[in-house]
């Protein structure tokens, strides 16, 4: 565990680097709408130099307290594209309804993938329940140059209906089945490019995860060996870090940076449920500048979110 000096003068915020390639807890801050300039730019930082940044000890933190931390770091979207009926100003990620159990990368569906999740615990499992993070930035570091060239050159589509069988082997029951029908009630394609720019940290990215349906341009089963082949690269455990939640932390990720993976290790009768809250991004761009392309579906009503009136 080393303490990174880099913070800035005027704060109380200590950074302790959890990983070489992400993961950093953020110590001595309290999170909320009040956060004053000096934090808000420590904070900034590390999520951009570490990709997820991890508070623990958040107990006074509400969802209008969440919603309040979100708008000093961007501009909040709506909940979900789709999925509207878990929450008016964040969406509830409820192990009764969901569980995030595959490689992802939140909404790349859709052309304008959020920048930036915040997701707050507020039930937990009594064991299992964590989650991991992988940095697509380390494993697009780590590849061979001609691979680095190879996944230059090409774009995948990506969907909200997508394959869940290939990665989860449960049977969904009826309460799975509503909420999928939910988010697959508009239908979103959009293709990215499989590099893409970051667009404040100019790092490379590789931009893959579970909604990938097709390699533009290549038969099926090309697609499945070139996903998979860039996509093993992404989780290799060198290129993650593990999070073991406790009530109260917060964990926030670039959302331009980072898959995650919500582990399914907790009982059946145990309730799991955090409150995640996404800031709009602009449309990835290519190594050669292309940007992503819509092929199905509008998410300016996503994008675009009217905030939510005070209740
Ligand atoms: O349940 C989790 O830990 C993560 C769920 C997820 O994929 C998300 O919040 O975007
Ligand atoms: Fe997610």
């Amino acid at each position: 565990m080393s303490v990174d000096d880099s913070t800035v003068p005027g704060t109380a915020a200590r950074v302790v680097r959890l990983g070489a390639h992400l993961g950093a807890r953020i110590d001595g801050v309290r999170l909320g709408g009040d956060l004053d300039p000096a934090t808000v730019a420590t904070v900034r930082a590390a999520l951009h130099e570490h990709k997820v940044i991890f508070f623990r000890g958040q107990h006074h933190l509400t969802e209008d307290g969440q919603y309040e931390f979100a708008q000093l770091l961007g501009t909040p979207t709506t909940p979900h594209p789709t999925v509207t009926s878990a929450g008016a100003k964040s969406l509830a990620i409820d192990s009764h309804q969901t569980r995030s159990n595959v490689w992802h990368t939140d909404v790349t569906f859709v052309d304008r993938v959020p920048s930036a999740s915040i997701l707050r615990a507020v039930a937990l499992p009594s064991y299992g329940g964590s989650t991991t993070w992988a940095s697509t930035v380390a494993a697009y570091a780590a590849l061979p140059a001609p691979l680095k060239l190879l996944a230059e050159s090409l774009r995948a589509r990506h969907t909200n209906r997508y394959d869940y069988a290939a990665d989860i082997e449960d049977h969904p029951g009826e309460r799975d089945r509503a909420y999928r029908d939910e988010f697959e009630s508009t239908y979103f394609e959009t293709e990215h490019p499989v590099v893409e720019v970051h667009p404040e940290t100019g790092e490379r990215a590789l931009l893959l995860g579970c909604f990938v349906k097709e390699i533009a341009g290549l038969s099926g089963t090309e697609s499945r060996a070139l996903f998979r082949l860039f996509q093993d690269r992404i989780t290799r455990l060198e290129h993650t870090t593990r999070w073991n939640w406790e009530l109260g932390d917060v964990a926030v990720w670039d959302n331009r940076a980072t898959q995650h993976y919500a582990v399914d290790d907790y009982d059946g009768a145990e309730h799991r449920r955090l409150t995640r809250i996404t800031l709009a991004g602009p449309v990835p761009v290519g190594v050669d500048g292309t940007p992503s392309t819509v092929l199905a579906g509008d998410a300016e009503s996503y994008v675009r979110a009217p905030l939510p009136r005070a209740a």
